[in-house]
């Protein structure tokens, strides 16, 4: 789907208004301060840095829950703001590169990703299967919904209209889920949604497990991939610095396996990297994380081990 020379296109994005946790707008800092782009480059990547989008312009000065949503105006602005930069890059023939930031940026990106690619698919790599409603969020973190808005599962929000719910459900899989809230299982369930659990990664393997998820989401290997990794997909072990660990994730090896598979198919055309949190925990978990982040990217644009 990329012409050659291949560019990826890195869109910084300090934001964390889909959580509370302070912090994890200071994910893509680290990241790109650890050498990404460097890395990237080494690889044989044309980079293209945006640098960091500054949002603190489109914060709404006014900004109160909409039902139990949070943050609502600006997270629906940031994200807008994304999908715009995403898509562009994407027209492009550039490969978006978006670094996080908390998921709720996801809404953003994989718009964006439709844009262009309108038959696009999602593997979203996650402890979480972040596809609350207005309806069934308890938290009212926007990080924990971008998937209900994409998909156009729930009430409607005003607010978040300029989101085209263009992703069909069996568009999407996802993979490494352990922490899952009871009414997302209810809409799991009942739109078919194909999810490879750490209960199937332990049963099958992870070879199998992404096999089977790509033959779900991608039979042929036609369709072009959008890779949503939330770094709290890796076990807190290997990825500690982030705000919603959930013990029992993915090794290090499988984490990179999933990232390894999908660049082999030659179908990858945007990639997310996020809720790395740089002020959550010591400062060696901070560095391993980072590290993590780094490498979990270099792995999905195409480093091999031999
Ligand atoms: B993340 C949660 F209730 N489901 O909705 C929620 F458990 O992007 C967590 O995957 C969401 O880190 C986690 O708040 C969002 C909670
Ligand atoms: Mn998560
Ligand atoms: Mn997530
Ligand atoms: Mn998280």
């Amino acid at each position: 789907f990329l012409p050659n020379p291949k560019t990826v296109a890195i869109i910084g994005c300090p934001f964390s208004g889909g959580q509370s946790k302070v912090g994890v707008d200071e994910g893509p800092i680290h990241l790109v301060e650890a050498g990404l782009l460097q890395q990237l480059a080494e690889l044989g990547w044309q980079v293209s840095f945006d640098g960091h989008h500054q949002f603190e312009e489109i914060r709404t000065e006014d900004d109160p829950p909409i039902g139990k949503l949070k943050n609502p105006r600006f997270v629906s602005n940031v994200c807008k703001a994304v999908a715009h930069a995403v898509g562009e890059h994407a027209k492009k023939g550039h490969l978006p590169l978006t670094l996080g930031g908390d998921h709720s940026l996801a809404m953003g990106t994989i718009s964006g990703t439709l844009e262009k690619y309108s038959d696009a698919c999602v593997v979203w790599v996650d402890a979480h299967a972040d596809i609350n409603t207005a309806e069934t969020t308890d938290s009212g973190n926007i990080h924990g919904m971008p998937l209900s808005f994409l998909l156009g599962i729930g009430p409607k929000v005003d607010e978040f209209s300029w989101v085209k719910p263009l992703l069909k459900t069996h568009r999407l899989v996802y993979i490494g889920l352990r922490d899952v809230d009871q009414g997302e299982r209810r809409i799991l369930k009942e739109n078919g949604i194909k999810a490879f659990s750490m209960h199937e990664v332990d049963k099958y393997g992870i070879g199998r497990v992404v096999e089977m998820a790509l033959d779900h989401v991608n039979p042929g290997r036609k369709l072009p991939i959008h890779l949503s990794f939330d770094i709290d997909a890796l076990d807190p072990a290997v990825a500690p610095s982030t705000g919603t660990p959930v013990r029992g994730g993915l090794t290090f090896r499988e984490g990179h396996y999933i990232c390894e598979a999908v660049y082999e198919t030659g179908c990858l055309v945007a990639v997310d990297i996020m809720e790395v949190n740089p002020s959550l925990s010591d400062k060696e978990s901070v560095k391993q994380t980072v590290a993590v982040g780094c490498s979990i990217v270099r792995s999905a644009l195409g480093e091999t081990l031999l």
